[in-house]
């Protein structure tokens, strides 16, 4: 039995319902499922897009990492999404944050996401569920990963001109 940190997103159609659906989806994946709360989010990276709403999801899973992203791959499609291109619009987003403390680099996964230090909308969310988890190749938690990257915007906005 592992813990698997899952980020979930959404920005195409009706965000709320494909988000719902997804979570109902997952608890079929593992148990003991802990919530974040729902943010909604300014798109990152490429910015001309609808506005996100993003969570995370900790559950306990029997599943490898790869099978795991397989039944993730699976509801996305389910859940109408389209790869057209990256970073594109999507009716939903499910990725592998963290899958214990495990560290795995392949061409089709990558644990720990590999840029989940830099987004908001992951770390808040991450916040709400689970602060002292330490991230195994950062070896920070994600409280100061969180309070790393909040000092980084803050100082960000002030050299706006
Ligand atoms: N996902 C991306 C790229 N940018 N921005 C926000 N706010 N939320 C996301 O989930 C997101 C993004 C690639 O997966
Ligand atoms: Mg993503
Ligand atoms: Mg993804």
């Amino acid at each position: 039995m592992a813990i698997t940190f899952i980020g979930i997103g959404s920005n195409l159609g009706e965000r709320k319902r494909y988000i719902r659906l997804a979570i109902e989806k997952l608890s079929f994946l593992g148990k003991n499922l802990c919530y974040s709360h729902v943010y909604r989010t300014k798109p990152y990276g490429e910015t001309d897009q609808p506005d996100f709403l993003n969570m995370v999801v900790k559950m306990e899973t029997d599943l490898s990492p790869h099978s795991l992203l397989e039944h993730l791959l699976s509801i996305e499609t389910e859940l109408g999404r389209k790869r057209t291109k990256k970073w594109g619009p999507r009716t939903i987003d499910l990725d592998i944050l963290f899958y214990d403390n495990l560290i795995l680099t392949t061409p089709k996964l990558t644990i720990p996401h590999p840029d989940l230090q830099n987004r908001v909308f992951v770390l808040k969310p991450l916040m709400d569920i689970d602060p002292s988890f330490v991230h195994p190749t950062l070896g920070k938690t994600i409280a100061e990963l969180w309070e790393n990257l909040r000092t980084r915007d803050d100082q960000r906005q002030e050299t706006k001109p």
